[in-house]
């Protein structure tokens, strides 16, 4: 039985913004220096307002979607089944979106936006209805290629010195161990690790064994999305444990790679899995293998990043993750305050109610590209 007010929703609005990253971020799958991120409002008939961000890319490189993509998909199909379904609660939504295959990007975002929106008509902070534990988070940083190893190395020297608690590269062929050698030199106990987006295979089995050597926390992602077979034959070949990311889309794939071998950690993102409910159900099963969990990032705003720490309060988030300040990617975040870091490396969880950041309006009408109402209640 729940003792919790249900959501009675009125309508959704959708908001695409362009925002610069202060930084260019590059992955083995491309280079991103700015970007057009969807937010999702809903509102309920009292006035009452959830918020959610799509994490979604611009281009699909790193998955099929993107913000256009999300866009059509919300506006089409994900809107007017909410407003035939008359959820009344946030864990109804997923169950009603269950007829839109994939698309998980654009249907989180507006999930999100309802455990939001439940979170704040019952007075409580989002991380505490979704059963978080913690009261503050372990935070990581992903660094993205750059143009040379020293360059590398200061990005490394800042963050370390900024308090976070691991530091993880993007690699990609060409571009790998020597990254990871000079690291290593300089810092020979960090929490490290490396991400390849996917871009070997398994004739690339001895590069990854060489890594052994350096006592990486984890090798994220190393082969395609859909290969946990082959995840399998490398991982037992190597000492290292592969973490998956772009793999695991649904409790099903958490499943199947543990049976498999294919893991041993796994990147749980809100977007890639289609939002809090299926993020929920593969964190507590990898808690029952005791297998380990943590947050990734997408190059979130501040919406998207609220949420994310609030998932990263469940007890089985046992890694740092790569929730980690505003300042390392915007100018001005569009949430007030901005998400800070503490020296020590963790991020305090808000009191306040729901996602217990404040909406900075008047940023989001200065980045604004569009914006759409789509009627939910009737
Ligand atoms: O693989 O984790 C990834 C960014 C965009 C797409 C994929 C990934 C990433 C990151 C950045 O690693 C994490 C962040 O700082 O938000
Ligand atoms: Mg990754």
């Amino acid at each position: 039985m729940s003792l919790l007010d249900g959501i009675d929703l009125d309508h959704l609005e959708l908001t695409e913004i362009e925002i610069p990253l202060r930084w260019p971020f590059e992955t083995s799958f491309g280079r991103t220096t700015r970007r057009r991120i969807l937010l999702a409002r809903l509102v309920d008939r009292d006035g009452a307002c959830g918020f959610g961000e799509c994490t979604a890319s611009e281009d699909p490189f790193y998955n099929h979607e993107t913000t256009d993509t999300a866009w059509v998909i919300i506006v089409k199909y994900i809107g007017p089944m909410l407003a035939a379904a008359r959820v009344q609660s946030a864990a109804q939504i997923g169950p009603a979106l269950d007829r839109i295959r994939g698309n998980r990007m654009a249907k989180a975002a507006v999930e999100a936006a309802a455990w939001d929106l439940e979170a704040r008509v019952n007075n409580l902070p989002l991380w505490r209805l979704l059963g978080g534990t913690r009261t503050q988070i372990d935070c990581g940083v992903s660094i993205g290629l750059q143009e040379t190893p020293e360059l590398l190395l200061e990005k490394v020297d800042k963050e370390i010195a900024s308090g976070y608690q691991r530091i993880k590269i993007k690699i990609k062929p060409g571009r790998d161990i020597e990254l990871v050698k000079a690291i290593r030199a300089r810092y020979p106990s960090i929490l490290l690790s490396v991400d390849a987006n996917s871009a070997y295979t398994l004739a690339d089995t001895g590069l990854f064994k060489a890594m052994d050597d350096y006592k990486l926390l984890m090798i994220e992602q190393p082969l395609a999305p859909g290969d946990l077979v082959d995840h399998a034959k490398l991982q037992r070949e190597i000492q290292t444990p592969i973490c998956l990311d772009e793999s695991i889309l649904t409790l099903a794939d958490t499943r199947h790679a543990l049976e498999l071998g294919s893991c041993r950690i796994i990147n749980i993102k809100l977007g890639r899995v289609g939002g809090h409910a299926e993020a929920r159900r593969i964190h507590d099963y990898a808690l029952r293998q005791g297998i380990p969990v943590w947050c990734g990032g997408m190059l979130e705003a501040g919406i998207g990043r609220a949420h994310n720490i609030a998932m990263s309060t469940l007890a089985g988030f046992t890694l740092p993750g790569d929730v980690s300040a505003s300042e390392r990617y915007w100018e001005h975040d569009i949430i007030e305050p901005p998400v800070t870091v503490s020296r020590n490396g963790v991020i305090n969880l808000p009191s306040g109610p729901g996602i217990g950041f404040g909406i900075d309006e008047n940023r989001i009408d200065q980045l604004k590209i569009r914006r759409e109402e789509i009627r939910i209640g009737n």
